[in-house]
């Protein structure tokens, strides 16, 4: 029962609702044995998870830094402006605006901020790896734009820079986006930059799935060649739940005032102060570490399925990867893609079924997985044990009917066993 006195303020989640407490103590021990391969999740430091979770939750502050429609904004103005210097330090650029919501919301205020409804935009297609905010009919950006799409070619599934190219010239876009959600491989942001150019439109770089490689300079930097880039805090960059917008200066009134109160009402300040701390944790050597560490492990998956192709009749997607994820083909194996990760899943192992680009099947499933490595880099795991995943993964490909599941959930067990999720819970 939860009780009527004062005492409500002050009771832990435990002894005040005991039964969503449990539910919460089952993901936890979920999280802690479960094989986390999906490539848009990570493991929030305990400092990210304290201010997220903060009395900062309470205030209202609608507005930005020092022009607030509330008062006592003093604290909160403080923690923004750390959010956005720290931001704007990681990645070298004249503005962050770090109120969105998520992905999906800064796209929407970058939409709102350079284009009028009924503009024509250009963006990565959905069903070859994009984001489904880029065009995809289902979204704000496909019903109130009006969206042209690019795509990966057949032949080698990079993404087709002279498709991009004759869309822009005959679609006019106003604002052409980049950056992917299903793909593994880089990108040439000179090159859209250049199309950009020709064609007069803003250049936006979606860099929610590789912020975190970018902000460890492992990656190439889009934040030069772009008008502005949104962004993801959750994915590699490893910590708060959110979104932000980076711009050059010229764009910032626009993108703040679309932000607010063009797309959004209140900010978050527990979620921009998890903001802040998972910047200046991102600016470490220790943070650069973990990149290197993930893209080491994504690697070496890769390469020991693909060296596995002939037992588990699956390839991997332009035969390698450059970045946390890479993409598995299961079209060859004839199996479709929800009834493998089914099987991942009883085993203990977690990841994303998706549709591949030129998934040809006729029937509403999934031809691939998409596997990232960036949650168990965070969780401790290296090179060597990212070989174990490896094998692990073929086998359980390759064991069809199932006659190995106990076998390998001990050995994901055993593996997991050497990196405890969380020593302070
Ligand atoms: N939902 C995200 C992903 O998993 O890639 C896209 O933003």
């Amino acid at each position: 029962m939860i009780p009527d006195d004062q005492s409500v303020y002050d009771r832990p989640l435990a002894e005040l609702d005991p039964e969503l407490s449990e539910l919460m103590d089952g993901e936890l021990a979920r999280q802690r044995t479960t094989l986390d391969l999906v490539a848009s999740e990570s493991v929030p430091p305990r400092a990210v998870l304290e201010a997220q979770g903060s009395i900062l939750t309470a205030k209202y502050a609608d507005g930005f830094p020092g022009r607030r429609e509330y008062d006592t904004c003093e604290w909160i103005d403080e923690i923004e402006q750390l959010a956005i210097d720290r931001a704007k330090a990681l990645f070298h650029a004249d503005h962050a605006n770090v109120q969105p919501y998520s992905g999906s919301n800064a796209n929407l205020a970058v939409l709102h901020a350079l284009c009028d409804p009924g503009d024509p935009i250009l963006g990565w297609d959905f069903a070859h790896g994009g984001h489904a905010t880029h065009g995809w009919s289902e979204t704000f950006a496909g019903r109130f734009y009006k969206p042209a799409a690019y795509g990966v070619r057949r032949e080698d599934r990079l993404v087709d820079m002279e498709q991009v190219e004759a869309l822009a010239k005959a679609h006019r876009p106003k604002l052409v986006f980049a950056g992917w959600s299903c793909y593994s491989r880089w990108v040439d942001f000179r090159r859209f930059r250049e199309i950009c150019d020709e064609v007069g439109a803003y250049l936006v770089v979606d860099m929610a799935h590789f912020s975190g490689l970018v902000a460890a300079g492992l990656h190439p930097d889009p934040v030069p060649y772009a008008d502005a880039c949104t962004l993801t805090v959750h994915k590699t960059l490893g910590g708060a739940r959110g979104g932000a917008i980076l711009c050059r200066t010229e764009l910032a009134e626009r993108v703040d005032a679309a932000v607010f109160p063009g797309e959004q009402g209140c900010p978050l300040p527990h979620v921009i102060a998890a903001q802040a701390v998972t910047f200046a944790i991102a600016a470490t050597d220790g943070f650069r570490e973990r990149m290197a560490r993930t893209l080491a492990g994504s690697s070496v998956m890769a390469d020991a399925l693909v060296a596995a192709a002939g037992r588990t009749q699956a390839t991997v997607v332009t035969g390698g990867t450059d970045v946390h994820q890479f993409l598995v083909d299961l079209a060859p194996s004839g199996r479709e893609a929800n009834a493998v990760l089914a099987q991942l899943n009883s085993l203990g192992i977690s990841a994303n079924a998706i549709r591949l680009a030129f998934d040809e099947a006729e029937e509403p499933g999934a031809s691939g997985l998409r596997i990232g490595a960036n949650p168990l880099a965070a969780r401790g795991l290296g090179p060597a044990e990212f070989a174990v995943i490896g094998e692990l993964l073929a086998d359980a490909l390759e064991d069809r009917s199932g006659a190995r599941s106990g076998e390998l959930r001990r050995r994901i067990l055993a593996l997991l066993e050497g990196f405890p999720l969380y020593q302070f819970i």
